[in-house]
């Protein structure tokens, strides 16, 4: 049938472009290996505008997906545009990228070879469209992808101990739970600099594969204690669950100003 996965089925990474109806064997995937020395600087890559990411009721569940952790936002209240984006995006959910609990790093982009443990996807369609529409269009889609990286610092953000304490209600694919406790986009985010961004067009990085998306990669990682790193596979009870690298075919991937 068409079911995928990344280890343990007949549809692996390397196969998802037999699936009936995908992409994944098209020319503009992701993610991308990211090589800074042949990136381009866009001044047209101006600051983000981001609407209600210090809200602390934005999150609504947490779900485990069998092919990700996903925590679902309320409907039309969290926005970000600006940061060459074309227009404004409706931000849904964000979902995470990881490895395995032997400290093998599973970020799906990576930096000239480098593969941080983790990566944060947040996902936005351009506002009005539903999800059918946004992967019908070459820009309907905007992710923002944060790495993160594992700290032995003890001193981590609370935001990321309360969203990680959700993950032992969602052990079990297609689980869900109601995320009630106050954590903000923002705080995940932390001080990461958000002028401090790659930019390059590409795909969703599982089937079908739609090249639909704007992509966004921050140079910046995430700080996170190495213990709540190793939670997600953990807890959600899959490993190395990212896409490797793709063909960049050509394409430009571009910086914003330094
Ligand atoms: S990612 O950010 O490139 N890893 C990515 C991959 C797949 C999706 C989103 C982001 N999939 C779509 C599904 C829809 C779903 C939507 C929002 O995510 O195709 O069915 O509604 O959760
Ligand atoms: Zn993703």
């Amino acid at each position: 049938g068409s079911e995928w996965c990344y280890t343990g089925c007949e549809h692996t990474p390397s196969k998802w472009k037999d699936i009936s109806g995908s992409f994944c064997g098209e020319k503009r995937q992701s993610p991308l290996n990211i090589v800074p020395g042949h990136v381009v600087t866009d001044p047209k890559l101006d600051n983000f505008t981001f609407v209600n990411f210090s809200s602390q009721h934005a999150i609504k569940s947490m779900e485990n997906t069998g092919h990700t952790v996903k925590c679902k936002l309320k409907d039309n209240e969290v926005e970000v545009s600006g940061g060459g984006l074309n227009g404004t995006y409706s931000t849904i959910q964000f979902h995470f990228h990881w490895g395995d609990t032997d400290h093998h790093p599973g970020s799906e982009h990576m930096i000239d070879g480098h593969r941080y443990p983790m990566e944060m996807h947040i996902v936005s369609l351009k506002k009005g469209l539903s999800v059918q529409q946004a992967i019908e269009k070459s820009d309907g889609i905007a992710v923002l992808g944060f790495f993160i990286n594992a700290t032995e610092d003890r001193n981590i953000s609370e935001a990321w101990s309360r969203l990680t304490s959700y993950l032992t209600n969602v052990t079990e694919k297609d689980s869900e739970v109601e995320v009630s406790h106050n954590i903000s986009i923002n705080d995940l985010i932390g001080n990461v600099d958000l002028t401090k961004f790659y930019r390059y067009m590409g795909s969703l990085t599982t089937p079908n594969c739609n090249e639909a998306v704007m992509w966004t990669v921050f140079q910046e990682p995430i700080n996170i204690h190495k213990d709540l790193v190793q939670l997600f596979p953990m807890k959600a009870g899959f490993t190395n669950a990212y896409r490797p690298p793709q063909d960049l075919n050509g394409r430009r991937v571009f910086a914003s100003p330094a």
